[in-house]
């Protein structure tokens, strides 16, 4: 299983576009979980492919080949984690904050949440406060879930906060947040409810809170 992983590891970060879809299906067909085959095998490809960008051995389009790659992956996977047409258990908005449009995680996070049976209502990428305040309110959501790739876009997650307690309505709606450069810290200090590390352990606090929430 490892070897395998390693494998999808070096794929992505090899860049090996057209190849990445069938090693990840070799890999489900020897029994390794999805959410294993993104975390432990594409997202530290991704990491490593990030690194090298950082020592300019890879540049924007080597860092666009990558996305491209993970995504080729992610195809093979999303009808795996999608929900059932059972009735969903929570409302979810969804989307990368103002300035940003790194989206992979933003979309794993929302393909763990519909495999959890939460409707998702995804804004996409680059969104502004007002939006994601606007559809809280619209849909009436249980959670708002946020992503931010960037440190220079982490501090929107701030700004939507503060229009949520502009518009009366911060105690009704959980906090999520998330992304690489996102810590515990940094969740504490703008009055999220919750910052997670990853994409797995944000949707089961999630499905902890629905839990709370309906008494289960
Ligand atoms: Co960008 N980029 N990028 N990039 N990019 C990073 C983030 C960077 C760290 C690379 C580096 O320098 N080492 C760096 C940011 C540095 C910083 O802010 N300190 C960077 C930069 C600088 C840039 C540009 C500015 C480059 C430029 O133009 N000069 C530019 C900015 C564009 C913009 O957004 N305005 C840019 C552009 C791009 C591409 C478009 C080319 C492409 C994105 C393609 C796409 O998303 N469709 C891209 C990529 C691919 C990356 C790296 C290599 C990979 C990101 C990724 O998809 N990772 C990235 C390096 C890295 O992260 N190591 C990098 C895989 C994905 C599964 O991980 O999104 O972190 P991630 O999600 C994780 C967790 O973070 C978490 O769950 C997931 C795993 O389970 N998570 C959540 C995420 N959101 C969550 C929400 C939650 C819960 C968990 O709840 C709501």
């Amino acid at each position: 299983m490892k070897e395998m992983l390693e494998r999808i590891c070096q794929s992505v970060v090899n860049l090996e576009i057209g190849k990445i879809s069938s090693l990840v299906q070799e890999a489900l067909a020897a029994g390794i979980p999805p959410h294993r085959i993104i975390v432990d095998g594409m997202s530290k490809g991704m990491d490593i492919v990030g690194q090298k960008f950082s020592t300019q051995e890879y540049f924007l389009s080597e860092l666009l080949a990558a996305g491209e790659a993970m995504k080729e992956g992610m195809e093979v996977l999303v009808p795996l984690l999608e929900g059932t047409q059972m009735e969903p258990i929570g409302r979810v908005v969804l989307g990368t904050v103002r300035g940003d449009i790194h989206d992979i995680g933003k979309d794993i996070v929302k393909m763990l949440f519909t495999g959890a049976r939460f409707e998702v209502f995804d804004l996409g990428v680059d969104v502004e406060a007002r939006a994601f305040v606007e559809k809280v309110k619209e849909t009436n959501a249980h959670i708002l879930a946020m992503s931010a790739l960037l440190t220079t876009t982490m501090d929107q997650m701030r700004l939507v906060i503060d229009e949520l307690k502009q518009a009366g309505i911060r105690n009704k709606v959980k906090v999520l947040v998330g992304g690489a450069p996102i810590t515990p810290e940094f969740g504490k200090e703008i009055g999220a409810d919750f910052a997670a590390i990853d994409a797995p352990q944000g949707v089961q606090v999630a499905v902890q809170w629905i839990k709370e929430v309906k008494g289960g």
